[in-house]
């Protein structure tokens, strides 16, 4: 039925991420681990997703929660050992699942090795596995602010010199332009391929290639720091580097790979994943993700706008229409809850679920589902900042609070709004103790909604997110359309509901979503509304046999149409 390659299988498939740490703890340690992957294969295999990508499991002192690794070879013990990953791998494929692995590799961690020796003197040979500068004229080598609060250098005595890390100071950048360096991560993959694993996700990795001249860069968002991303996002040798990858290493295998790029437009997302150019398969962009950012950056607490959602969607559709691919996501491990970000988790929660369901899922492109979403969890909000782990949340209330003297409410309030531990609160299981995450202690507390919303719940009502989720995903199996239809914006100019159609030879899919907490009425176009039509989903009963020229849409509605 289709025209798709028989390689280009993650075209056709549904990736589900797992967050190991917070999955399913199996040994009491409060701590998700990998025998607790294998324990829920048949719930993930239940859903109907393909392809599971887990968040690293390598060893790490855990800085940055496992994205900084101190040695790419070995298994983190809270996670279990590399038997436990052999056996996963192993049950995965034998119930038709592929494994794709988290790939760090922009930066390790300062405990890694290659790092301890680099900062021991200036005469040894991993020196140049890490980028170290002079101070210019008295200062530091460039303004630069790291992601996670203050600066991007760190000054070492022993050398008389500064490293770079645009994450954490315990997150060294690794010297690409070092071709050891390059090598030695060559490797690092080909271990993994060839045990047998299905691919990548990579880690920040347009960020590999820095801009020589290490350019100062420009201060928004009330930061004290400029931004790094002129002189390190998308550099000059990235393509370079990557093409060398993938004829080095990427092109001897059936695998898939998914880059993390962001500060990425959709031109430069296309050198990356156009095909014949040999780099990723596609690329995570974060155009939707910054839809809800304000003065204050990631953490304002604001509400995207339908219409701003459907310029950047439909932008990337179109941009992907021909070559390259595009990855769909509403969410992951560093994002908010998309029931309570873009929908209503309060007076719609099963509705908006839904509808953000179908407008995911119905896009050209391969949908992610991170762990929790398919059942409709939602965001977290503990009152005392000790009860986040984050690094990322601990220092923005840190420089909210000394920098800017924002009040405890203001701050909690964009935390509640955007901290990564709102994905990263423990799965929902069920209403038992710890909702079945763990008989001991959780590294993270739970979200105490969790006697609510959980999969035992959620399996036990046919009317779930989860069932829902489970069906979006098996019209893609079915019609080809959802994998390689055009996609076309329908009634762009409507305030409330973002429409689409996905359209082949034969066939025509008109989606329907409402992002209105009222009902509306909603007109559909005439050519459209002529043709025969099935209605193959909806997240409200009763929508079967309707006339099709004007419909009245519930609050957060979505439809999906077959028409012919
Ligand atoms: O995230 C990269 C990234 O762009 C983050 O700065 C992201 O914008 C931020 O977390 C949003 O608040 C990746 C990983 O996904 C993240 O978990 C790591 O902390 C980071 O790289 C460093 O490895
Ligand atoms: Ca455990």
């Amino acid at each position: 039925m289709s025209k798709l390659k028989k390689s280009d299988w993650w075209k056709k498939s549904v990736v589900y991420q797992v967050y190991p740490k917070s999955f399913k703890d199996t040994n009491g340690d409060g701590i998700g681990d990998i025998p607790g992957i294998i324990e829920k294969l048949p719930y993930i295999k239940e859903l109907g997703a393909d392809v599971i990508w887990l968040n690293p499991i390598y060893k790490s002192p855990y800085v940055d929660n496992g994205y900084d690794i101190s040695d790419y070879k070995e298994v983190h013990e809270d996670f279990g050992t590399m038997d436990d990953f052999d056996e996963l791998l192993k049950k995965a494929h034998e119930m038709g699942l592929k494994i794709i692995l988290d790939l760090v590799v922009n930066h390790t961690s300062s405990e890694h090795p290659w790092f301890k020796k680099s900062k021991e003197s200036t005469l040894n040979q991993y020196r140049d596995y890490y980028i170290w500068k002079h101070a210019k004229n008295g200062e530091l080598p460039t303004n630069w602010g790291s992601s996670f609060g203050g600066s991007t250098w760190e000054y070492v005595d022993a050398v008389g010199q500064y490293y770079l890390h645009l994450f954490a100071k315990e997150q060294p950048d690794l010297n690409w332009e070092n071709p050891k360096v390059r090598e030695e991560v060559y490797e690092i993959m080909r271990y993994w391929l060839n045990k047998g694993i299905d691919g990548f996700r990579m880690d920040v990795i347009n960020l590999i290639s820095k801009k020589p001249e290490y350019p100062n860069g420009e201060v928004i968002n009330r930061k004290i720091y400029g931004s790094y991303y002129d002189g390190a996002a998308n550099g000059p040798r990235v393509h370079e580097f990557l093409n060398e990858m993938n004829q080095k290493v990427l092109s001897h295998y059936d695998v898939m790979t998914v880059g993390e790029t962001p500060h990425t437009n959709a031109d430069e997302a296309l050198l990356y994943c156009d095909a014949d150019r040999k780099e990723l398969d596609m690329v995570f962009h974060f155009d939707h993700m910054h839809l809800d950012y304000g003065p204050y950056g990631k953490f304002t607490d604001k509400k995207a706008k339908m219409s701003d959602l459907r310029d950047v969607l439909s932008h990337w559709q179109y941009k992907m229409a021909d070559k390259g691919w595009n990855s769909l996501y509403w969410s992951n491990h560093d994002q908010a809850r998309p029931v309570s970000r873009f929908g209503d988790d309060v007076n719609y929660r099963v509705e908006s679920a839904k509808m953000l369901g179908t407008l995911l899922h119905m896009l050209k492109g391969t949908p992610y589902i991170f762990e929790g979403e398919e059942i409709g969890m939602t965001n977290v909000r503990f009152q005392s900042i000790a009860d986040y782990d984050d690094i990322e949340t601990h220092n923005i209330y840190k420089e909210f609070n000394e920098v800017h003297h924002l009040d405890h409410e203001f701050i909690m309030a964009s935390i509640h709004a955007k901290s990564r531990d709102n994905a990263r609160t423990p799965m929902q299981w069920d209403n038992s103790l710890n909702a079945g995450f763990s008989e001991g202690t959780p590294w993270l507390k739970l979200n105490p909604n969790y006697t609510e919303i959980n999969v035992h719940n959620a399996l036990g009502d046919k009317h779930s997110v989860f069932y829902y989720y489970k069906k979006l995903i098996a019209l893609r199996k079915e019609y080809d359309v959802i994998v390689n239809g055009d996609y076309q914006l329908v009634c762009e100019d409507n305030p409330d509901a973002y429409s689409y159609i996905r359209k082949n030879d034969k066939e025509t899919l008109l989606v329907i979503c409402s992002f209105s907490t009222e009902e509306q009425p909603f007109n559909v176009p005439e050519d459209l509304a002529a043709k025969e039509n099935s209605l193959l989903i909806s997240n409200y009963d009763g929508n079967e046999d309707q006339e099709l020229c004007k419909i009245s849409l519930k609050p957060y509605e979505a439809r999906v149409y077959l028409l012919k």
